[in-house]
């Protein structure tokens, strides 16, 4: 009862938790084992609370579905039994039920399908934060201290009249001593009542404090950045964290796709032009990343972080690019200092499909062609349909590459800014999370010392290599993303991709309804 007490009223501080600035909500596509899956979790709207996930198979099979928490910070072998998924009445394939998420930082969900063609688990991983902190309704803070005070009142009473009238048989009157006794029991529990009141009000404050300090109002941590030119060169200096991080203390961070830090520029205003670029860490909490020949403006810098321990951020920061100064900067970007997987790309904004067109398509200078077969309207809360095809200048499919171990890249933004995802074929989910929850599992699991229900857990995670390349048979040249637009707006969508050893981004707007 004092639990759920507890868990309401910190509930009420809680609101919404996010990977991506602004959405929360993880999406996986591929394996489950032998069986291929849509997996959707819906963050909940506070901490402690529940996830709702969803399991869409491709075909209908009998099976049985079930969800796992594992928590960051506790060994497996201590996680809870397994939550039974549902058949979501009216479906045949569709599976849903709900995880409690009780703490803050990282956890991995981890989805079972049991049946006839085998079993199967696939690890997401997803941060569990508070974004925003609700004030105290003034009505229950008005019910609760009526309380309080009511409870402090019967208190004194009950303490005073025992003191003064608990030695007396029954019919007697209260002499001068027993009032005094009364007074003195009255007085003495008012001070333990006093103490107890100043007690709670510092338990409130400290519990308050440590809700505050896992408290991300939006992106997370604080970035800076500033441009310098040296020999010719614009070098973009990043540094994450200077508040939210004591000094000297290195963020531990862990590479996803072998990268520290996945940045992403937008040029402000009309949004035509765009890099993902992936900066050196030079010491500490400072990164470097040679700037490639984008034309100068106001960008906005959106910067993705996994670390140790599986939690991760965006960290979002503006910063003003000048102009490449001609006389100085003929050459092309020295190759030596930019990341081979670095891209960039600028183009007229009308080469961006209008976001009416039933059948939008990018060309790109190549000749190259995007096309995105969008089932329209798209609905907020309902797949995107980001389903692209490319074709090469003479209409026919386009064998695409892995480019940093994907068939594709894709970013996702707001037109207010508000929104920002990155997204791939696999699911929008921290790659570098999922390997260290793997990591985490298959060392757990030869530790051995709960050999059962770790070692199946840690059973190899086919999705982690299936679902990144073309891994089909024969060229692929068709894209799938899941994703769903968490609110409407306008959006524009980059998606980015490997062809002829070149990478290539193509672009899109999107009108979402609610
Ligand atoms: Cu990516």
């Amino acid at each position: 009862m004092i639990r759920a007490l507890l868990v309401a009223l910190i509930s009420l501080f809680a609101v919404t938790t996010k990977g991506h600035v602004g959405s929360p909500d993880l999406f996986y596509s591929g394996p489950v084992g032998p069986y291929p899956a849509r997996i959707t979790i819906r963050m909940p709207r506070v901490v402690p609370g529940r996830a709702e996930i969803s399991v869409r198979l491709e075909k209908a099979e009998s099976v049985e579905v079930s969800f796992l928490p594992l928590y960051g910070r506790t060994a497996i072998a201590n996680a809870p039994p397994p939550d039974q998924g549902r058949l979501v009445s009216g479906e045949t394939n569709l599976y849903a039920g709900e995880l409690w998420l009780m703490s803050f930082g990282a956890y991995s969900v981890e989805v079972r399908i049991k049946g006839e063609k085998g079993n199967g688990t696939v690890q997401i991983p997803l941060t569990s934060v508070a974004t925003r902190q609700l004030p105290m309704p003034s009505m229950l803070g008005k019910v609760l201290s009526l309380l309080a005070c009511t409870l402090v009142l019967g208190a004194i009473g009950i303490a005073s009249a025992a003191g003064r009238e608990a030695g007396l048989a029954p019919g007697q009157a209260p002499g001068k001593l027993e009032r005094r006794k009364g007074i003195i029991a009255a007085v003495t529990t008012m001070l333990i009542m006093t103490g107890a009141l100043f007690g709670g009000r510092h338990w409130w404050k400290v519990e308050e404090a440590g809700f505050r300090e896992h408290l991300r109002e939006g992106a997370w941590p604080d970035l800076n950045a500033e441009v310098k030119i040296t020999e010719g060169q614009r070098v973009l200096r990043l540094e994450i964290g200077r508040e939210a991080f004591k000094s000297g203390y290195n963020p531990p961070l862990i590479p996803d796709h072998g990268k520290l830090m996945h940045l992403f520029l937008i040029r402000e205003g009309r949004r035509d032009a765009f890099a993902h670029l992936h900066p050196v860490r030079i010491d500490g909490n400072t990164f470097n990343a040679a700037l490639p020949p984008l034309p100068e403006g106001h960008y906005t810098l959106f910067c993705d972080l996994t670390f140790e321990g599986g939690s991760s951020s965006t960290a979002t920061t503006e910063v003003e690019l000048p102009a490449l100064d001609a006389a100085v900067d003929t050459s092309p970007v020295p190759p030596s200092r930019v990341d081979p997987d670095d891209s960039w790309a600028s183009y007229a904004v009308d080469a961006v499909p209008t976001k009416d067109s039933n059948a939008p398509v990018f060309r790109l200078a190549d000749g190259t062609s995007v096309a995105w077969k969008t089932e329209r309207p798209v609905r907020t809360r309902h797949d995107a349909s980001l389903r692209f095809e490319v074709t090469d200048p003479t209409g026919q499919p386009l064998a695409l590459e892995p480019y940093m171990g994907m068939l594709c890249h894709a970013a996702v933004l707001r037109s207010d800014g508000t929104i920002f995802a990155h997204l791939h074929p696999s699911g929008n989910y921290s790659m570098a999370a999922q390997s260290f929850f793997a990591t985490k599992l298959a060392r757990e699991a030869s530790v051995g010392a709960d050999a059962d229900g770790a070692a199946s857990a840690a059973t190899p995670d086919h999705s982690m290599h299936q679902s990144h390349g073309s891994a089909g048979n024969g060229p692929v040249s068709s894209i799938y993303l899941p994703y769903e637009f968490p609110e409407p707006g306008d959006y524009r969508i980059w998606i980015q991709f490997k062809s002829g050893g070149r990478i290539l981004t193509a672009a899109f707007d999107a009108h979402v309804d609610s």
